[in-house]
């Protein structure tokens, strides 16, 4: 038994010396010139599991990089947990909130998590599964125009598919009105997995959204297929139409199921991060007419166990993931910070881990991953969407019907 103990001890003291032994030198560095940045402290990567797979990553910490701790001490809360299977959240700009439940309800509460209207009144739409009202987006001018966009599997008599409608919010009656919408990522099909479903507006108006593979191993060519709606980032204007200038909506291709897709607060970058296969969950840095290779190249593998495609993972013409997780975070809907009051988190993303159950904190330099965070991992919750709060907090919901808080202490 003595033994035993003084093994144990020996071991605590072996990997507390390499801990620090391994941290590295403070980063002083600003690492975009425009923004002064808090110093940044790094560590061991956070994953220590095996991966899945083989495969040797194209460049450095393209996988399992650094991982770092929010210096700022902050306190998180539960504002509410009577949500029914929300997706998506929004901010209005009076600081309240709107939460899409994917059986097809709106629901408004107080900038605290208060109770204030749950609404219906959407089209006919697939719930099955993956399928449901996913995300939402308060429209660009919504102080003018109180007009929220959603996006939902819609449900037609030939199958469902990818589509966006937008309504104007009357808090008042508690209801949505002149519902309509105002695109669908066609061809409509059976099946009720794989729908994507982010989307995000860009300073120019102008809205992105992402698709899905629709699951079936026979489907997934249709990623590689411009002429098809699915698997694919669409760029589209406020009004569903092609952006003046384009040709078409597919703004990027080779997509399996885009998740989160956010805008870079300085660089205006597009960054998406996509569900990969068992191994293969990515981020990219998403740019017009390139193709993300899905389902040609991948880091990860079949769920059983069987190789993707030619088990390839690089290929000319494709474009590598900025990062990927193995084992996989399954990662959700994410956000960039841009706001003081966590100096730190500027222009970090966010993303809200199903798997990882835990807000997953990207510190980024340029287009590479420099760090990664996993936040309220001791709560154990499949986190779907994250917002920031016009206060600078940060917001979270989880698949169990829980609102979370992050605010500086
Ligand atoms: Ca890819």
């Amino acid at each position: 038994m003595k033994q035993i103990i003084l093994l144990i001890s020996i071991l605590i003291f072996i990997s507390a010396c390499s801990s620090t032994a391994e941290t590295k030198p403070i980063i002083n560095e600003p690492r975009i010139p425009e923004v002064e940045e808090p110093s940044l402290v790094l560590y061991p990567p956070l994953e220590t599991r095996s991966p899945n797979t083989d495969f040797e990553p194209a460049f450095k910490a393209q996988t399992r990089a650094s991982s770092t701790q929010t210096q700022a001490s902050y306190s998180y809360a539960i504002l509410n947990q009577d949500l029914v299977e929300p997706w998506g959240i929004d901010v209005l700009p009076d600081g309240r909130l709107v939460i899409t439940e994917k059986q097809g309800r709106l629901v408004v509460l107080d900038h605290d998590g208060t109770f204030l209207s749950r609404i219906s009144g959407f089209p006919t739409i697939n719930t099955q599964n993956q399928g449901g009202l996913l995300d939402l987006s308060i429209s660009p001018e919504y102080e003018q125009d109180s007009t929220l966009y959603f996006t939902y599997a819609l449900l037609t008599s030939q199958g469902s598919a990818t589509a966006i409608g937008r309504a104007v919010l009357d808090l008042e009656n508690e209801r949505l009105n002149d519902f309509e919408t105002i695109f669908v990522a066609l061809p409509y099909l059976s099946g009720n997995n794989h729908l994507g479903g982010r989307i995000v507006f860009d300073d120019k108006q102008n809205i992105y959204l992402s698709t899905g593979d629709r699951q079936d191993f026979d489907r997934r060519m249709q990623a590689q297929d411009p002429e098809n709606g699915n698997g694919k980032i669409h760029y589209l204007s406020k009004d569903g139409e092609i952006v003046e200038g384009f040709t078409t909506t597919v703004f990027s291709l080779g997509h399996r199921n885009v998740q989160g897709i956010a805008i870079h607060p300085l660089t205006k970058e597009v960054w998406a991060n996509e569900m990969g296969p068992q191994g293969g969950d990515e981020l990219n840095l998403i740019q017009y007419e390139k193709n993300y290779g899905w389902p040609i190249v991948s880091y990860g593998e079949e769920y059983n166990g069987n190789p993707i495609g030619d088990k390839l993972t690089q290929k000319e013409g494709m474009e590598e993931p900025r990062y990927y997780w193995d084992p996989v975070i399954a990662p959700s809907g994410m956000i960039f910070y841009d706001h003081t009051m966590f100096e730190e988190w500027q222009n970090n993303l966010f993303i809200a881990g199903l798997r990882a159950e835990a807000i997953v904190r990207i510190v980024l330099d340029g287009d590479t991953v420099l760090a990664e965070e996993h936040l309220l991992q001791s709560e154990k919750q499949r986190f779907r969407d994250v917002a920031q709060g016009i206060d600078g907090s940060l917001y979270a919901i989880t698949d169990a019907g829980r609102l979370y808080q992050i605010k500086a202490k």
